[in-house]
């Protein structure tokens, strides 16, 4: 039996999970898990990397007293975010995190160089302020100049660990700055930013094997003899990985955590005008697929509002009370730019409901119950706009991701789009992560029979549509809001 652990790092929390395949299952068990979130220090938000490396040590500790002595490893976290590093490999400064309002106007200022259409047409990225392209725009200048590496905040990881310097391409993508047809760094953009090839490492697929821990880890930690394997390490391509289809119907996705990630995967980008126009994502995708995608706002809202709470009530609860409330009584447009990092997410959320003149959200249930209603609407409209640019009708919509879990949600989302929603499960992106390490140890020949393990080991539960009541007036209100 081959041990493999992956290191899955979300915006809220981060785990390590060993994965197993055992008498045809896939079977997975939580090492560690510990909390993740971003800081202000000053006027800015930041990751902390080392608390973050810290805990992937202290979790293969935990693997090695629970006996694993020799495993493969791979890495994932969120997109977009990097890391810039001296001749000696050290890092240069704080990790910015991708919702730090410094990139508030940057892609304004940006296309008065090069237009939106020709970055989406070299890039097929959607336009997100946040996108690396964006934030290496506005970053000084001077340190740009100094870096000697740039990695992404996986690709760092593993640099700690391993000592070796590669950009994954699944997470390089999200850069908006990879070229669709040459498939590396669009020489234009990097000469926008001032910047050379050279200070990039070479893309490098999932799959890939990276090589052994570094020794002086071991001389500090007991640790199992690990060999790191480059995966998807942007978790939506491991969670799309992670999505158990099995037959031949077309299906779309929603990797569903902190973002809702609502897609299609396809073998060929989808970067005509219309893409443009309703900026549709083409992100690579593992195995030569791109994740044509909407981001959507998601279980950010929520995770927003219970900090605020206090964290009174646990995710479940949330949606136990919501379930109480009538429905559809008020909206908000979650992909509005106001939810992004505001202040104070229920505030926020009243006052635009204030604005938009219907009834304010008072209790933990009704602001729960606007976000939930909020985002079923959005799916049903992205569900369309997706349907309208790839001519394709899924018939299923796996929900995968901490999200699935969400019953409700699930439940609105069928009845919503008319069509079944197959939701979990809900550790895809770790289940992802580890099927590629399965994959390139030889233990999985291909992604269909890594997604058909995953479909046969793990509960996948089945929402039919049902008919909403007044749905008409019910989308005239919503789309009243513009
Ligand atoms: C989800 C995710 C999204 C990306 C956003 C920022 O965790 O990776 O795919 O758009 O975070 O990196």
């Amino acid at each position: 039996m081959i041990h493999h652990i992956a290191v899955d790092i979300g915006a809220s929390s981060g785990r390590l999970v060993h994965g197993t395949l055992e008498q045809g299952k896939l079977r997975l068990q939580e090492l560690h898990r510990f909390a993740n979130g971003f800081e202000r220090k000053g006027n800015h938000d930041y990751w902390d990397i080392e608390h973050l490396f810290e805990e992937i040590l202290i979790g293969l500790g935990k693997a090695k007293q629970a006996g694993i002595e020799q495993c493969t490893l791979g890495i994932d976290t969120w997109a977009v975010d990097y890391v810039l590093l001296d001749r000696d490999g050290a890092r240069l400064h704080d990790v910015y995190a991708y919702r730090d309002a410094r990139t508030n106007g940057a892609p304004d200022a940006l296309h008065q160089h090069i237009s939106r259409a020709a970055v989406y047409a070299k890039t097929g990225i959607q336009e997100l302020s946040f996108n690396t392209l964006y934030q290496l725009y506005v970053h000084d200048k001077q340190q740009l100049g100094e870096a000697e590496q740039i990695m992404f905040v996986p690709d760092y990881l593993y640099y700690r660990l391993t000592g070796k310097s590669m950009n994954e391409a699944t997470n390089a993508s999200t850069s908006q700055m990879i070229n669709l047809a040459t498939g590396d760094y669009d020489e234009e953009l990097l000469a926008l930013l001032k910047l050379k090839r050279e200070q990039f490492a070479p893309l490098t697929e999932p799959g890939a094997l990276l090589g052994s821990l570094l020794p002086e880890l071991h001389q500090r930690y007991e640790l199992p003899d690990c060999q790191c394997i480059v995966v998807p390490t942007h978790d939506t391509a491991s969670a799309v990985v992670g999505v158990p289809a099995t037959g031949g119907q077309p299906w779309a996705y929603i990797s569903s955590g902190t973002w809702s990630l609502l897609g299609l995967e396809l073998s060929k980008p989808l970067n005509d005008e219309r893409a443009l126009a309703l900026n549709y994502t083409n992100e690579r995708g593992a195995y030569q697929t791109y994740r044509f995608l909407k981001n959507i706002m998601g279980m950010w809202m929520i995770q927003e509002a219970r900090r605020l709470q206090s964290n009174a009530h646990s995710f479940a609860e949330l949606v136990e009370l919501a379930a109480r409330e009538k429905p559809f009584q008020r909206f908000v447009r979650c992909n509005d730019a106001r939810f992004l990092n505001p202040d104070n997410m229920i505030e926020e959320i009243q006052a635009y409901c204030r604005e938009t003149g219907q009834s304010v959200p008072q209790t933990a249930g009704e602001i729960a119950r606007t976000i939930y209603d909020s985002l079923a609407l959005t799916y049903y409209d992205y569900m369309n706009e997706l349907e309208e640019l790839t001519g394709t009708k899924p018939e299923v919509l796996h929900i995968v991701g901490g999200g699935a879990n969400n019953g409700l949600l699930n439940q609105l989302t069928a009845d919503l789009i008319g069509r079944e929603v197959k939701a979990g499960p809900s550790e895809s992106t770790a289940i992802g992560n580890l099927v590629v390490q399965m994959i390139a140890s030889g233990e999985l020949t291909d992604i269909a029979e890594a997604r058909k393990l995953i479909a046969d080991s793990f509960e996948i539960i089945s929402y039919q549509p049902q008919q909403v009541d007044g749905l008409e007036q019910v989308l005239q209100r919503w789309r009243s809001l513009g």
